[in-house]
């Protein structure tokens, strides 16, 4: 692939975002290229959570490519929405967490894809923002469904209409993001992340973000259904009785994921 990494280590799979003399922008090759890295990560059975960044210092990602989106017709424009948004759902909708490690600009698409992912660890040098409207277009990738889902409608008008950037402190205080870090510390502190999850039961971990997910998208009851669904497969599994087993004997649980 030529605009992105992908390095897996240890159960996590580190994709980066690499374009960075434009900041890391998305083009339509980009995306594809994340679509198949997220794909493989999905069917490779020792990859258990993924993390995704972008090259550099400077910026986990700063769009969509201005300059592909400024040759495109509306028909080419709302093909490549259609892309982004199909490959951020495929994130948001994968069985197995996905951590942003956001590491400078998340503007446009950046933040959408940043919104798309289960947890946002942001460096303190991370800036966030919808500037679209400063182009003459509004988000394209969900960020108007996202963004307005995590910090509220009127906020989320707000920072769309306005195009004001948000520091990483205040992103952490509107709950845009769940931790800020120092830069240096970034990776590690995903890293971490990464493995307090993967101690736990992968059963478990994909319910909960299912039941979660799917929650938010429809009334509390049918949420509430939902979860007893989701508790019901869990409670079927050799991991539960592990879980419980391990807790009684007073040990560590060894899951194993069936
Ligand atoms: N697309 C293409 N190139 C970019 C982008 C981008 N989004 N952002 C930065 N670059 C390029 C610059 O053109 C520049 O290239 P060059 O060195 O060749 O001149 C290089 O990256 C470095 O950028 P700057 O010199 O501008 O760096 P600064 O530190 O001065 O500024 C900023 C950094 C503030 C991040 C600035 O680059 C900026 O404002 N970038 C654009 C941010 C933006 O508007 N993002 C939203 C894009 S729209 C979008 O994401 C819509 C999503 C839905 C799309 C639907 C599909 C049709």
């Amino acid at each position: 692939m030529e605009n992105i990494a992908v390095k897996k280590t240890d159960g996590i799979c580190l994709i980066t975002i690499n374009r960075p003399n434009v900041l890391n922008a998305l083009n339509t090759s980009t995306l594809l290229e994340l679509q198949l890295a997220v794909r493989d990560a999905a069917d490779d059975k020792q990859v258990r959570v993924l993390i995704i960044t972008g090259a550099g210092e400077k910026s986990f990602v700063a769009g969509a490519d201005i300059f592909q989106m400024s040759q495109l017709s509306s028909l080419e424009g709302r093909k490549m929405t259609m892309i982004g948004q199909h490959v951020f759902d495929l994130i948001e909708t994968l069985e197995k967490p996905v951590i942003a490690a956001i590491n400078g600009y998340a503007l446009g698409g950046g933040c959408e894809l940043a919104m798309a992912c289960d947890i946002r660890v942001a460096s303190e040098n991370a800036k966030f923002g919808q500037p679209e409207v400063n182009l003459g277009i509004i988000p394209g990738f969900a960020g108007t469904q996202r963004l307005s889902r995590l910090i509220g409608r009127g906020k989320a008008k707000y920072y769309i209409f306005t195009t004001d950037m948000i520091m990483a402190d205040e992103a952490l205080s509107l709950g845009l993001v769940e931790k800020v870090v120092p830069f240096d510390k970034l990776m590690i502190t995903c890293r971490n992340i990464a493995k307090k999850i993967m101690d736990k039961g992968p059963i478990a971990i994909q319910m909960a973000k299912k039941a979660i997910n799917t929650g938010l998208d429809i009334d509390m009851r049918s949420g509430m259904a939902y979860e007893a669904e989701a508790y019901t497969t869990c409670f079927a599994t050799h991991d539960r009785i592990e879980g419980m087993t391990a807790f009684l004997e007073k040990r560590k649980a060894k899951f194993e994921g069936k």
